[in-house]
């Protein structure tokens, strides 16, 4: 039988990098986030009102202190490659005691804070390019209160907070909306293009319009297929999956938001988060025990991050490495197998599936076959979360 021979370049755990741009040019290598043979596919963007905690939060993700993000009119951006934790992933690599242990992976974005009631020409061209270019966002809602860190508008109100944001995005789609009709007004007037085409947005343009007026998000939006297949590379910000994040201060518990729209919301200590990622993981163990802690919230953040932009993880198994690979959700297994390596897409012959669960209390591959457990799937064959799968193919 073929052995499947790859050797994918893999990120270090949390690597990151650290983009500068100048505030006046256009970002045009802002388009990749280098992860070294790592295909970024979800890249969440963190963002919020100015001191609301984003740095923070992004220090605890990586255990480091990166620079502000904002200096001297320059917008930097640092982005970071953060393991999505996985107990199914521990439990395998203790089974199989692989050379390599391969997590699920979500990129954030560290972004300069964005100022509500920023202009009424929206949001600048240079923060901007970099909201768009994210698959979802992660917004930071300050709930932690200290009067050393002044408030943008004089005190903390986290619904408040979130509801200008939400606002400033809003008119920002608006806007772009807006730019979008003209100009295919202009292509009607001009003729000579694609007539049908033009009709088509024109008709569902219109209809984000009517729906950003009456103050709802385009995630609330139902769009067919084929629209969303208009949409796409157009960047529209509310379109984008959220996940609230209140940032509590010490002790303190989580305030009751309720948001216009609803989102899914996480609540964490961020400056405690990140107190306790800067330290070495046996000193980490015994602070989270004497806080009375048995699992960082940030970990459960990612997993909500993940889960946020519709991802789900099948796994691979062996003595050389277990892994986890992310596919969407309602992926065909010929999909999966492509994730893998292009050949064994191309040379798919079968998927042999086991379910976690099978897997775990049989002890391995060779009992779950032995057992019946070990199913044989075809191309159109829909992975299901958590699935173990070992693609047979042939180039
Ligand atoms: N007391 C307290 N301070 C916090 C907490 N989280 C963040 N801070 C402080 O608030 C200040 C701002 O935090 P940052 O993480 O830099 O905020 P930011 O959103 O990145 O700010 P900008 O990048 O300027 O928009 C820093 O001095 C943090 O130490 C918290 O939970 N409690
Ligand atoms: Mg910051």
């Amino acid at each position: 039988m073929p052995k499947v021979g790859i050797e994918p370049t893999i990120p270090r755990e949390h690597e990151f990098e650290s983009c500068a741009y100048a505030s006046s040019a256009t970002p045009a290598s802002a388009q990749s986030i280098h992860t070294h043979g790592y295909k970024v596919k979800m890249k969440l963007g963190i963002i919020g009102l100015p001191q609301s905690g984003k740095t923070t939060i992004f220090n605890a993700l990586t255990g480091t202190n990166t620079p502000p993000t904002a200096s001297a009119g320059r917008i930097e951006v640092h982005t970071a490659v953060v393991d999505v934790p996985d107990p199914r992933i521990d439990t395998l690599s203790a089974m199989f005691k692989p050379r390599k242990t391969m997590y699920a992976k979500v990129t954030y974005a560290d972004i300069a804070g964005l100022e509500s009631g920023a202009a009424k020409s929206g949001i600048s061209g240079t923060l901007l390019n970099q909201l768009t270019q994210m698959d979802g966002f992660l917004h930071v809602l300050r709930c932690f209160d200290d009067e050393n860190i002044p408030h943008p508008s004089g005190n903390v109100d986290p619904e408040r907070d979130l509801n200008a944001m939400e606002s400033e995005l809003l008119l920002n789609d608006m806007i772009a909306v807006e730019r979008k009709l003209e100009r295919l007004k202009d292509e009607r007037k001009k003729g000579g293009t694609d007539k049908v085409l033009n009709e088509r947005q024109t008709t569902l343009f219109e209809r984000l319009f009517d729906i950003l007026s009456q103050e709802t998000p385009l995630r609330d939006a139902e769009i067919s297929t084929e629209d969303e297949k208009q949409l796409s590379g157009f960047g529209l910000l509310t379109r984008k999956p959220m996940l609230i994040l209140l940032n509590l201060g010490e002790g303190q518990t989580a305030p009751l938001i309720q948001p216009a729209h609803p989102c899914s919301q996480v609540s964490l200590q961020g400056k405690l988060e990140m107190e306790i990622a800067q330290l070495p993981p046996e000193d980490a163990s015994v602070f989270m025990a004497e806080y009375n802690i048995e699992e960082p919230s940030l970990n459960r953040m990612i997993r909500l991050s993940y889960d946020l932009l519709n991802q789900q993880s099948f796994f691979t198994v062996g003595e050389d490495e277990v892994r986890a690979w992310t596919v969407r959700c309602g992926a065909t297994a010929h999909q999966a197998a492509g994730e893998i390596h292009s050949d064994l897409q191309k040379g798919f012959i079968r998927a042999e599936v086991v379910t976690y669960n099978d897997l775990v209390s049989l002890g391995g591959m060779a009992e779950a076959r032995a057992k019946g457990k070990l199913r044989l799937e075809g191309k159109d064959y829909i992975v299901q979360d958590g699935e173990i799968m070992h693609v047979r193919f042939n180039v």
